[in-house]
């Protein structure tokens, strides 16, 4: 396959409610949406980096000059036999997890369009539907957020996922736990946490959570480790795991015992896939997390979402929770009973919207063998 052009375009979409993090509260979403043209067919992706560096290092503008200066020129005009070729062809940029992967799964998007065959089964996935939870932001009050926590339960989510900093947590999970003792909970520091705190966190093990999420440096797996062995709670990385060595060591080292995987944040579809192997061969559970993407990036999550080790409800919900309008044909739509059903259309299953996409542009640029002079 080979793709003749690339095109970048940043969207601008309004998030029906706030979502907050530890590092801060988002109103609204940037949105970098990647096109590959193979000849005749697109293929699409959403780089998930966000609107500022504070997630992770990555933002939008960082990934937008990446590709178009070097990751663009680097897969242009090169036939690879596969989509997951194109890794390597990218390999001699340094880190910019997010902004390979909007690349490379562009790629595996009109790579799946173009053999007709559905992109989870491409990928190896083994199941038609998948279990979903949600990740609910910090809120204004205790009681805005034990009332979101009552709708996401009465929509049939299978787990909640609550984020928690410092002076939004003990007292949180107490008022969680003493209305629901049962569900299936977790909770998510964004690296909120310092080792100062370790004591502090040994307290969580009373609320009986399926996991803590990232509560240390992005960039710490060592201190992890460090941390899960004082810990009864199951650790779970996040933002520490950006490619498949990092998941190596972590295991190595005992840092987690489950991974959040997202596909966006390593560096695309064949990074993920080596990561979930060597989580499986180490009986290491893994889920599938989201980055508040919208349809495009969403219907990704989903098709990786069906492998076999995705053990546990990914951070993978309706488009409704986030936006009034996803760019997506359906939309994606969680059953009462909590899950995403899979099809055996071509591709994702999810057609682009392409006049609301053009609406919502606020930018656009294309990169093409004849810019570049190829
Ligand atoms: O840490 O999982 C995270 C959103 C933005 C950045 C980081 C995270 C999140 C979420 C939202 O938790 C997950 C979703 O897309 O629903
Ligand atoms: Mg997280």
């Amino acid at each position: 396959m080979k793709a003749e052009a690339i095109t970048l375009r940043e969207l601008r979409m309004p998030l029906k409610h706030f979502f907050e993090t530890s590092f801060g509260r988002s109103e609204s979403r940037r949105v970098l949406l990647v096109t590959a043209h193979c000849q005749g067919v697109d293929g699409w992706a959403e780089c998930v980096a966000g609107d500022g560096p504070f997630y992770s290092s990555e933002w939008i503008e960082s990934a937008w000059c990446t590709i178009r200066a070097y990751l663009a020129p680097a897969v242009l005009a090169k036939d690879f036999p596969r989509a997951a070729y194109s890794g390597a062809a990218m390999a001699r940029v340094r880190g910019h997890y997010m902004a390979k992967a909007a690349v490379e799964n562009s790629l595996w998007d009109a790579e799946a369009k173009q053999r007709r065959q559905p992109l989870w089964r491409m990928l190896g996935g083994s199941r038609k539907q998948i279990a979903c939870g949600v990740s609910i932001g910090i809120q204004n009050s205790h009681a805005q957020l034990l009332d979101k926590i009552e709708t996401e339960l009465g929509a049939g989510y299978q787990r909640i996922k609550i984020k928690v900093k410092p002076g939004w947590d003990l007292e949180v999970l107490e008022k969680i736990r003493s209305r629901w003792p049962q569900i299936c909970l977790s909770c998510d520091a964004n690296a909120a946490y310092r080792p100062a705190d370790f004591s502090h966190l040994r307290d969580f093990d009373a609320f009986e959570l399926l996991m803590i999420e990232q509560p240390l440096w992005d960039d710490d797996i060592v201190c992890h480790a460090s941390l899960q062995r004082e810990l009864k709670t199951d650790l779970c990385l996040d933002e520490s795991i950006r490619q498949l060595r990092d998941a190596t060591q972590a295991i190595q080292l005992g840092a987690c015992r489950v991974i959040n995987l997202k596909v966006g944040r390593v560096g695309g579809f064949s990074e993920a896939i080596a990561i979930h192997d060597v989580c499986r061969q180490n009986r290491i559970p893994v889920w599938c997390g989201g980055m508040l993407e919208s349809g495009i990036g969403r219907a990704h999550n989903i098709a990786l979402s069906t492998l076999p080790n995705f053990c546990l409800p990914g951070d993978v919900s309706a488009s409704k929770r986030y936006w009034s309008e996803d760019i997506v044909d359906p939309e994606i739509v969680v059953t009462a009973g909590g899950t995403i059903e899979l099809t055996d259309t071509p591709g994702t299953g999810y057609d682009i919207k392409s006049d609301l996409i053009e609406e919502l542009t606020v930018r656009k640029e294309t990169i093409s063998q004849s810019t570049l002079g190829l």
